[in-house]
């Protein structure tokens, strides 16, 4: 499953009602849905799913955000999929995301940033299987 990386559509851009156009700029861009769901993380999920930063000075805020709202949670299959995926959302500070990316169109700061990418083929199925079990893929 290396073709494959996990994404989140953040609270943030769930409540701006940018689901659709975000959906629309990720299939359009090549990537197949392969698992996807609604969803809203309690803050002891969002503080286990964002372990790796646990002591950083956002943490806190970062865990607050992540759970304040709904998400859309999705595993994304494309060839190089978690490169380019990376370079479909655009930098983790919108300021300095590149015009046409994810986070430059819809991300407000580097808390509140849109979506989700992961970072390693390993980090995209722990996440996946964080969020999905088994028969959630298609
Ligand atoms: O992978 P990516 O989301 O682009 O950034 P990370 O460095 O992994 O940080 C995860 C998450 O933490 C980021 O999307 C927003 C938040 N964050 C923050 O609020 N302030 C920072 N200086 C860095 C990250
Ligand atoms: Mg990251």
């Amino acid at each position: 499953m290396s073709n494959i990386t996990f994404t989140m559509i953040k609270p943030d851009a769930v409540r701006a009602g940018n689901i659709g156009a975000i959906l629309q700029q990720i299939t359009d861009a090549g990537f197949a849905i392969k698992a996807m769901k609604f969803t809203q993380l309690s803050m002891d999920e969002a503080k286990k799913f964002y372990e790796v930063h646990a002591g950083r000075p956002f943490y806190g805020e970062l865990v607050e955000f992540m759970s304040s709202g709904p998400i859309v949670a999705a595993v994304l299959e494309k060839e190089n999929a978690v490169a380019d995926f990376r370079e479909l959302i655009g930098n983790t500070n919108p300021a300095d995301a590149k015009i046409g990316t994810i986070r430059q169109k819809y991300a407000n700061s580097v808390g509140e940033n849109a979506v989700h990418g992961s970072d390693s083929d390993e980090n995209a199925l722990i996440e996946a299987n964080f969020h999905f079990s088994g028969r959630d893929f298609f």
